[in-house]
Formats: C-alpha cells, structure tokens, sequence
C-alpha cells in the first residue's frame, strides 16, 4: 500500500467514528461497538493526527474532552456526551449523585488516564503557527489554564508525596488495563459478583482477548469504592487499597509538563512548580523506580511500599525523558532490542510488545498481557527519535506502518503471528499511523 492510500484509509476510520455534537465539538469514538463514548488519552493521540490534516476537528475533539474537566481541575478518563450506547461500566454506573465538581449536565467517570493532552495542544500549536500565530496563541490561551489545572489537580491529589510520581487508584487509570504488573496489587482487592451485569465488551470482541470477570469484578469494586466518596480521591489515599506509583503515567506527565512548560514561556508566564515537578521526577526516576540486578524501570505499590518486577513495556518508557542517566538509557535500549521485546528478529514484527516473550504471563493474544499496541510503539518511537536514536527510529516506524499496512487499523496485534486483535478501525491506530506519514522534526519528548 502506499503512503497516500494508508492515510486516506486512516482518514476513512476517523471520520466513520467521528460524532458530530453540534455547538462545534464532536470527539472521536476509539471503536464504534467496544467504545462508542469518549477517552481521555485516546482524544490525545487522536487530535494529534487531525493537528496536520484537520486543526479545527483537533480543537474541537480537544474542546469536548475538556467540556467534562470538573471543577477542581480533574480531568476524566471517559465523558458520556450522549446517553445511550451500550457500553459497561456506563453512566448509570459512574454516577454520583452529590459529586458537586462534576459539569453541569455532563455525565463522566470518576478516574482519570495519562496526560497525553499537553502533548497535543503544543504540538497542534506549533503546526497552526507556521500559518496564523495569533490563532495559534488564541489556542494556547484557551487550553493552558485548563491543562495546567489538570496537571495541579494530579500533583496535589495523586502525589502527595512530592515524589514526582503520580499515583493510580485503579488500573484502568494506566490505560494499560490488565497489565501483569497489577496482578499482585489486586490479589488485594475485594471483587464484585459480575453475574449481575451484562459487560457488553464480549459482545464487540473475543472474550479471550479482553480481561477476565474476575479482574472486571475488581475493576467494578474499585469504581464503587470510589462512587461511594463521589471521587474525592485525596480523602480517599490513605486508605485506598490500590494505590501505584505508575512508571509510564509519570514518564508522560514528565514530557507533558515540559510541554507546559513551553507554553508558559509562550504566553510569557513563569512556572516554576513545573520546574519542581519535573526535578522531583528526575530524583526518583532514577533511585527509586531503578532495579539495579534487573537493569530495569518498575512501579512502586505504595500499599506494600515495594517494586512491582515484573517487566513489560512500561519499563521502557522512561526513555521517554531527559531525567534518566546514560548508562540507565544503555541498559533499557538493551532490553529493547535485545530480544527480550522481539527486538533482534525473535518476532515478525520488530516492535515492542506489552510484555516480554519469555515471561510466564506472556500472552500473544491477551490485550496488554502480551500483544504489540501502536500507542506504545509510537511513544518508544519518539523516545528514540527524540533522543537520537535516528536509524533505530526509523526502523521502528517502518515496522508499524508494514504491521498496519498488511492487517489493518487494528486496537492490538498479535506478535508472533501480526494478526489484528480487538476492536477493528481503532481511531488511535488510525490516528499515529496518519502522524508517522506527515513526520515534522517538532519533538515529542
Ligand atoms: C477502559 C479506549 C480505552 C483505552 C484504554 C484501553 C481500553 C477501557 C476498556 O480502551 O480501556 O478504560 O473498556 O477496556 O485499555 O487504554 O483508553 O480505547
């Protein structure tokens, strides 16, 4: 396939998943039948490709996330603009009825998911500048205040610590859902009797590809925990029986204010809490998530205060950042194409996939216990790239486009075999397929 007609068909999946709310919003559905509402870090990465083939549907996508962002700066990791599609944990579920920083009218959830939003804003910023500055600064304008009351928010409620880590209550809060490495952590936690629900998701896709009920009882347990205290995720800290020091979270919160960052100086603000934060983050990067014998990244359960070692493709991203030493980039890179990650021809596709190989809770199949997503090989893609990694870059990008190009806009892949796993037209795929084409030297990391 060449380049024009894999992005015209990108294009063909955003627009058949596009949903038009009037008043100039509308957002992207991540897949039609699996996830008919809007994501969080989804709405990220899509904007990010109509940043160069459409600016004002960026905005717009952009906008209506942020029409859910509640009133102390939370942003949520899904916002129900319509009532009716068929999805579980839906509306009905989520609500709570006292919650007084929801949006008026707006039905959202009450967790949140990585900050992928700063990314996008500077970049789309960056691409409107090169034609209209003061459109472009209007932009900035309009989002800074927004995005940094999300990331206040984060800081004061998910880090109290002043670790520079942001916490996760919940694992859908990582984006990463049944990664392994929250299996210890929820061996603590209580669960719901999923008898009592229809969850819809095994009507869309296989049910061998998609998390458990047992895991989806947790899941469920966590939300009502938290429904129960109408989301007051400070008062509940203390006491919340999963609480992770998330490595990839934390790595794209490290980029993103950098981002802020960026757009401060633009609009001539000072921001030296970003500063801070991102100091704070180097500190433990480094000491604290750092296993020496492993030579490797890994996330701290705080309800145990210990390293969760198990590896995965999490590990790998604080590539993403400058705060990381030398020999520590040499180490993970290593890793990376070592084998361990199908790097070094151990798989068809030289991509990274959720899990290494030869763990015992490697799955092929199993959504991110073990299958090749482009989110995740985008993000590494950039790390390199950004970090000088020219040839190996280039490679990788190759190899997402030949995976995509050969068996379509799949949600994951199967890394032995390429075979497209989950939802199919999945907007993310679409979106960073259409991103890597239009490749502009603006840096991510
Ligand atoms: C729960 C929408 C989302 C992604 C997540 C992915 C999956 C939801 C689900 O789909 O999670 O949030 O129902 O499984 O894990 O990363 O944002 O695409």
């Amino acid at each position: 396939m060449n380049p024009e007609s894999v992005i015209e068909k990108a294009m063909k999946v955003l627009e058949e998943n596009w949903l038009d709310l009037g008043n100039g919003l509308g957002f992207t559905m991540p897949s039609d039948c699996l996830y008919p509402f809007q994501w969080n870090w989804d709405s990220g990465f899509i904007a990010y490709a109509y940043a160069h083939i459409a600016p004002s549907k960026a905005l717009s996508e952009m906008r209506a996330l942020f029409s859910g962002q509640w009133d102390n700066g939370f942003l949520p990791h899904m916002v129900f603009h319509k009532k009716h599609a068929n999805y579980f944990p839906g509306p009905d579920v989520w609500n709570c009825k006292s919650g007084s920083n929801v949006p008026r009218g707006l039905h959202t959830s009450g967790i949140t998911q990585p900050p992928v939003v700063a990314l996008t804003i500077w970049h789309l910023y960056e691409i409107v500048k090169e034609t209209d500055e003061e459109h472009a600064l209007e932009i900035l304008r309009e989002f800074y205040p927004k995005i940094l009351h999300c990331h206040r928010h984060l800081k004061a409620t998910r880090d109290p610590e002043n670790s520079g880590l942001i916490t996760i209550m919940h694992p859908w809060e990582s984006g990463l859902d049944n990664s392994p490495r929250w299996d210890e952590a929820l061996e603590q936690v209580e669960s719901m009797d999923m008898s009592q629900f229809d969850r819809h998701d095994t009507a869309c896709v296989s049910a061998d590809t998609r998390p458990s009920d047992e895991e989806y009882g947790k899941y469920l347990y966590l939300v009502t925990l938290m429904r129960n205290e109408c989301y007051d995720h400070a008062a509940m800290y203390d006491d919340f029986p999963f609480k992770i020091k998330d490595i990839i979270f934390s790595s794209i919160f490290q980029i993103a204010n950098s981002k802020l960052l960026k757009m401060a100086t633009e609009l001539g603000e000072q921001l030296p809490e970003a500063e801070e934060w991102m100091q704070q983050f180097g500190t433990s990067i480094s000491s604290r998530c750092w296993h020496k014998d492993d030579q490797f990244f890994y996330d701290i359960d705080l309800t145990t205060n210990t390293l969760i070692t198990k590896k995965s493709v999490a590990g790998l991203s604080p590539l993403m950042t400058d705060a990381i030493t030398a020999d520590q980039r040499t180490a993970v890179m290593k890793h990376l194409f070592g084998g361990e990650f199908c790097g070094d021809g151990a798989c068809p596709f030289n991509l990274a996939p959720s899990t290494p190989l030869k763990e015992a809770f490697f799955n092929p199949n199993l959504y991110w216990r073990g299958p090749i997503w482009i989110n995740m090989n985008w993000l590494l893609w950039h790390a390199l790239r950004d970090h000088g990694e020219t040839e190996k870059a280039q490679a990788m990008k190759q190899a997402m486009l030949q995976l995509v190009t050969e068996n379509g806009f799949w949600e994951y892949y199967n890394p032995e075999t390429g075979k497209g796993l989950g939802a199919t037209n999945f907007s993310w795929t679409a979106a960073l397929v259409i991103d890597l084409l239009h490749e502009k030297t603006d840096t991510l990391c």
